[in-house]
């Protein structure tokens, strides 16, 4: 029995496409949730993942699968719908499972012949066998996992020439931000998977550098924090030799053993959600774990950096509260804060999420000719009406706190404070340079969607 799990080329990575950038090389990930899935497939099944970020194959060329399983965010769901009806046209049956499959079950039953919603560790290997004697259902609820049942992924499938590897240690998270999907999919209740299978899947990665994709890898309670300390721990004792990037709440910066066991088992950067640096903004959001009072923020990022960790802030534009000036106010206060790297995303409803409902209430939802606006959903394109702020203007504030943060001034500033601070300038000098290197692509997309946007006659110019 032959399985093809695909990934779904990515708009994101071809618009600031690597052959553009070579920098960009290392914005393509792994798709992980193919990995996990062949993990859980029995041995009779040949598998091969496809990952269409790394160049689309000749499908016709390739032997006929029995079985087709797409995975796609949805941002992905145009191609990865493409590629179920080629398939099907073959008489291929095509499963469909992953967040949007979840998040716009009806779209996507239309279009596969089979869905499964929610994670599937604990239904996947029903459906290869319902798959084996053609009795198929049309859906599955996969549920949450148990995370004892989450198997070692299977990191020798895919081709060589990713720069990182990913691994996964914890699932769900309680914060529950208006505009996430990830408390309404993986659940409120914060899961962790055993610490000696987490260190015994490390050792099966090839690749030195690790992306660890949890939302939240130390969490935010009491228990959260030891059992981190505890994997760390574990880790160094493994003596893995990997260099890893994770993402955490700011609460990472409040405890100076927990820092130093990260920087001990490998971490090199954290990714950490500032969102807005205004308290109604976060309220607005319903991120209030970042409104602790009296957090000096350039204080907890400093503690970080002094391990040798990176620290890559992420903003939001396109609040209620974000006025103009907004994008020239970002760039300062992550200045401030003295983050190594910015990422400022535009306020997007996505579907499932807390901010979907109330902007669709609310007629906010300005491209909704579903599915083919779905391509737009990357974060990196106003698809919204935003209170105060125009599409060309919200377009001009994101331009204008990029130019800032990432002009040669800043940059100069920030690498030599690296070399000051005895952390890698180099690195920074790169992560700079590439974040830089694609300004001018990133303001091609803006005209391009603008342009788009201008053409159609479905009212949402202007807005
Ligand atoms: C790692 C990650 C990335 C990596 C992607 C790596 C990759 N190629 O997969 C990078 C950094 C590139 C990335 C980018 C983006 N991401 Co992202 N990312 C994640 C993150 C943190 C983890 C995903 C992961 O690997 N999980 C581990 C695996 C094992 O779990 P899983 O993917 O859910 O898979 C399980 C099930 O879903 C199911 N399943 C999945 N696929 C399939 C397929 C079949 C056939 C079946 C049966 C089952 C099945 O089975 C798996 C095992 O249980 C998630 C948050 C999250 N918790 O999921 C956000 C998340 C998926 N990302 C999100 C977003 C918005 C983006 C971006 C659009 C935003 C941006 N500008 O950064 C881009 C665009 C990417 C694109 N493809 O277009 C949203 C997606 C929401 C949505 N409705 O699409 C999420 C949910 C975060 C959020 N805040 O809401 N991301
Ligand atoms: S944005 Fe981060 S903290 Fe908020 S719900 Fe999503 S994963 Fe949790």
């Amino acid at each position: 029995m032959r399985l093809y799990l695909i990934n779904p080329s990515n708009p994101l990575v071809s618009i600031v496409k690597v052959k553009e950038s070579r920098w960009n090389r290392y914005r393509v990930w792994k798709p992980l949730s193919l990995m996990v899935l062949a993990g859980l497939t029995p041995p009779e099944w040949e598998i091969s993942i496809v990952d269409e970020n790394l160049g689309a194959p000749d499908y016709p060329t390739m032997p006929r699968p029995d079985l087709v399983g797409i995975t796609a965010f949805t941002s992905q769901a145009n191609r990865a719908y493409e590629l179920a009806t080629h398939f099907r046209r073959l008489g291929v049956p095509v499963v469909m499972g992953g967040i949007h499959a979840t998040m716009c079950l009806d779209e996507v039953m239309e279009r596969a012949d089979s869905v499964v919603t929610r994670e599937a560790d604990g239904i996947w290997p029903q459906v290869l066998e319902d798959a084996r004697h053609g009795s198929l259902k049309r859906r599955y609820d996969g549920g949450l996992a148990e995370m004892n049942d989450v198997p070692f992924a299977r990191h020798d499938l895919l081709a060589k020439g990713y720069a990182f590897g990913a691994i996964q240690t914890t699932r769900g998270c309680p914060l529950n931000c208006s505009f996430c999907s990830v408390t309404a999919f993986n659940g409120a209740h914060y899961r962790q998977r055993p610490i000696p299978d987490v260190v015994r899947e490390f050792q099966l990665i090839r690749e030195k550098h690790v992306l660890v994709v949890d939302d939240n890898l130390i969490g935010t309670r009491h228990e959260h924090i030891a059992r981190a300390k505890d994997l760390f721990r574990a880790m160094a004792q493994a003596n893995l030799g990997k260099e890893w990037v994770a993402q955490a709440t700011i609460n990472f910066a409040d405890d100076e053993e927990l820092l130093a066991l990260a920087a001990k088992a490998g971490c090199k950067g954290v990714f950490i959600g500032f969102e807005t640096s205004a308290p109604e903004g976060l309220l607005e959001l319903g991120k209030k774990f970042n409104l602790l009072k009296g957090r000096d923020l350039r204080a907890s990022v400093r503690r970080i950096q002094r391990h040798n960790i990176l620290v890559a802030g992420s903003f939001i534009i396109g609040l209620d509260i974000d006025e103009p000036g907004i994008g020239k106010r970002i760039a300062e206060v992550a200045g401030q804060y003295g983050v190594d790297h910015l990422n400022v995303l535009f306020l997007t409803p996505l579907p499932g999420t807390r901010l979907w409902d109330q902007m669709k209430s609310e007629g906010r939802i300005a491209l909704d000719r579903f599915p083919e606006d779905w391509k737009y959903y990357t974060l990196t394109f106003p698809v919204a009406r935003y209170k105060h702020l125009s599409l060309a203007g919200i377009i001009e504030e994101m331009i204008s706190c990029d130019r800032d943060f990432y002009s040669m001034r800043r940059i100069v500033h920030r690498v030599w404070s690296n070399l000051w601070q005895h952390r890698k300038p180099l690195i920074s000098l790169v992560a700079n340079l590439s974040y830089r290197s694609n300004l001018r692509l990133n303001c091609r997309a803006y005209a391009d969607f603008k342009r788009q946007r201008g053409n159609r006659r479905d009212g949402v110019r202007g807005v």
